[in-house]
């Protein structure tokens, strides 16, 4: 359309509530389908459409009424939060928080073959193998156990892209998220089948297109892991595993199946496919196996590409986690490594949880590189990444070296692991 034509469809003048109740509703070029009923003493109860109010080029928020209550919460049309979907795993934009929880519909997503669609009234748990009394388990059976809630990480263990400068924290190591899960402890369930005491290990397995199958060594997994059916507050996403879904704190993501159906008890690991063609590291000459905890790690998330950088006061800000317990430090760099200074941490610093911490740092100017550093309670300090290639060549699971962000004079902000 050329510029001056009127368009004969589009309503020149916005008509006022009580003239009309039928409108379009342009709000930020996103359209609104939802129908609400306006309450008004003089006119009675208009139901009217938001889909269809016209309100384009009202933008004073106080000469309109605004949306009314809905019966879903939405986020800005302002915030374009994506996850950055790739065939095989969406990434978490973790630059574009400011919390230590991840908002669900923005935690990382992995799967093998896709996300399944479970009726929760069809679910069975199937928990037998060495035990006294095999039983099957219905969703609303798991519910009745005492429950429990703990913030933690979830990490793939794959969460490691590098090698370019043009690399966000979301490319980075998206591949880490954290929420509020919910669920039976499994020592708590474990207690029901009777455990034979030579049982040393137990398959978990998927209900996907992947059937997920895993061995996890029962000693280390009875002290801390749980079967969850919620994630901060709600039922687990379909995307998470819904119904249910193992977690294994500080572990590899890999480990906590999702979708769960089957525990199987035995005293020898099953040697699964996907943990002898992946999630096996080579060292040296040799293959590491069941290499199930994440270590520490942090990444500066602000300012990193491809955010532009100020010259003045910046507040440095990123994530830190470890797997094998709490974060007890994370040191910074401004001046590409040769000194390092104590960050703020965020509290509560709980136990294999991200951490969020602040550096405040006053920038002259002039090129440098900002880099973090993670120390969590065992003592373990974040490896360089030629730390890490130096014991592990061929190999990108596990891989969480500090990495930094070198501030160049224009303000452009570029990754950088080659050191
Ligand atoms: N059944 C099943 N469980 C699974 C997977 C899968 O593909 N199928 N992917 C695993 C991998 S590799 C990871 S990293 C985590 C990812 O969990 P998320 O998608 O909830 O972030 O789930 C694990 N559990
Ligand atoms: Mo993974």
């Amino acid at each position: 359309m050329k510029e001056g034509d009127k368009n004969p469809n589009s309503k020149q003048a916005l008509p006022t509530l009580e003239s009309s109740n039928r409108r379009k509703f342009l709000l930020g070029g996103a359209a609104v389908a939802a129908t609400f009923l306006i309450k008004n003493s003089l006119f009675g109860t208009v139901q009217t459409s938001l889909s269809e109010m016209d309100i384009s080029g009202i933008s004073d928020p106080t000469k309109l009424p605004g949306l009314p209550p809905g019966e879903i919460g939405s986020r800005s049309v302002y915030e374009n939060l994506k996850l950055l979907p790739l065939p095989a795993s969406s990434r978490s934009p973790i630059q574009d928080f400011h919390g230590m929880i991840t908002p669900s519909d923005l935690h990382f997503q992995r799967h093998h073959g896709g996300v399944p669609e479970i009726d929760p009234n069809q679910f069975e748990l199937l928990i037998h193998g060495m035990v006294s009394k095999p039983k099957v388990f219905k969703l609303k059976d798991l519910k009745k156990f005492p429950s429990t809630s703990r913030i933690l990480f979830l990490e793939c263990s794959g969460n490691y892209q590098g090698g370019r400068e043009d690399l966000s924290p979301q490319q980075v190591a998206g591949m880490t998220s954290q929420s509020e899960w919910t669920g039976v402890m499994l020592s708590t369930l474990f207690r029901e089948v009777g455990v034979d005491p030579k049982a040393k290990w137990f398959l978990a397995e998927g209900s996907d297109a992947a059937v997920m199958t895993r061995s996890v060594p029962l000693d280390r997994a009875i002290k801390e892991g749980m079967l969850v059916y919620a994630q901060n507050g709600e039922a687990l996403r379909p995307e998470q595993g819904y119904p249910l879904r193992l977690i294994l704190p500080g572990w590899e993501g890999n480990i906590s199946v999702k979708w769960l159906r089957r525990i199987e008890f035995s005293d020898a690991p099953f040697m699964t496919r996907e943990e002898t063609s992946k999630y096996t590291e080579p060292v040296g000459n040799k293959v590491r196996q069941f290499s199930l905890e994440m270590d520490a790690r942090s990444i500066i998330t602000y300012p990193s590409y491809p955010q532009r950088a100020e010259k003045g006061y910046i507040e440095i800000k990123g994530l830190a986690w470890s797997g094998r317990g709490a974060i007890i430090g994370v040191d910074i760099s401004t001046d590409g490594g040769k000194s390092w200074n104590p960050a703020v941490i965020q509290q509560p610093v709980l136990d294999k949880a991200h951490v969020r911490f602040r550096y405040l740092w006053k920038w002259d100017g002039r090129e440098t590189e900002i880099r973090s550093r993670a120390v969590d309670q065992t003592g373990y300090v974040q490896p360089t990444p030629k730390q890490l290639l130096a014991v592990r060549e061929n190999t990108r699971y596990h891989f969480n070296p500090v990495t930094g962000w070198i501030l160049k004079r224009d303000g452009r902000v570029l990754f950088n692991d080659d050191f």
